[in-house]
């Protein structure tokens, strides 16, 4: 049996259904945990968690999949929906071990023409909606007995690097990695600890019409020292690396690159 690094562990995730969201929840299932998503609420997101269930029920045939995944719908920007995603987890499984901040949104365009709504959306989604998840999710961990555990905001090489048609979403990626920092600090006197994950070029619903142009894709693959463009599935294992105390008990305040070694090649 695959070893589980996250037994009886609960945690709740933003933006769960699809992408990277999507494929932690899966690993930590797989990992033993108990998870509850975040997601938009309407009926394609709907349809994602339902996917969700049928596919927990038919790779463990030993867990009813209701048990281990439940959803919690509604636009994260708000606070409202952040505390209400931390309150329904804590209700239904009594604590709170692991808060993964990973909704996001990134529609290209050029810089002279983002446009105010676009500009707003993007920072309420992904900074503004973050800083509301992780504080709901700290003021669980640092209440609850034993007290502690671990947040992970997922931000992105965009936060150390320039996107000509990302000038409103690379702000918030390293708004998301300074926010894990001041966390991280923050929090550690309730023993919770605060990392970043900083995917690459990873095939999400976000890049799908980026990554569609051929031209675009192959100067990517070229870029990338593994010779391809990352998958959601990757970061699964990295995130149950900084959600397990067992694995990542002393790291806090961390960064990780998980890009294929895009960021260190510049040819
Ligand atoms: C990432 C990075 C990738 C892009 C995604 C949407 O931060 O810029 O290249 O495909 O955003």
């Amino acid at each position: 049996m695959a070893p589980q690094f996250l037994t009886g562990k609960v945690c709740a995730i933003t933006g769960g259904v699809t992408g990277i969201g999507r494929a932690i929840a899966l690993a930590y299932i797989s990992h033993g945990a108990r998870v509850a998503i975040n997601h938009l609420g309407d009926g394609s997101s709907s349809n994602h968690f339902k996917s969700m269930l049928a596919e927990i029920a038919s790779s463990n045939k030993d867990i009813k999949a209701e048990d281990v995944l439940i959803e919690v719908p509604g636009n994260i920007s708000t606070q409202d929906v952040a505390i209400e995603l931390i309150t329904k987890t804590v209700a239904r499984w009594g604590r709170l071990d692991v808060f993964v901040s990973n909704a996001g949104i990134c529609q290209f365009a050029e810089f002279l023409d983002i446009t105010s709504d676009l500009f707003t959306s993007t920072v309420s989604t992904n900074l503004t909606g973050a800083f509301y998840a992780i504080q709901a999710a700290a003021r669980a961990m640092s209440t609850q007995s034993p007290r502690g555990g671990s947040i992970i905001g997922i931000s992105s090489i965009s936060a150390l690097v320039g996107g000509a048609q990302q000038g409103h979403y690379t702000p918030t990626k390293a708004g998301v990695l300074s926010l894990m920092q001041s966390s991280a600090c923050a929090l550690g006197k309730y023993n919770v600890r605060c990392n970043a994950l900083l995917p690459g070029t990873v095939r999400t619903q976000l890049n799908e019409v980026d990554l569609a142009d051929d031209g675009k894709r192959k100067y990517m693959e070229g870029r990338i020292p593994l010779g391809r463009t990352g998958e959601p599935r990757d970061l699964a294992g990295p995130a149950v690396f900084l959600a397990s105390e067992e694995l990542s008990g002393y790291v806090t305040g961390a960064q990780l690159l998980v890009d294929g070694g895009l960021f260190v090649n510049l040819q």
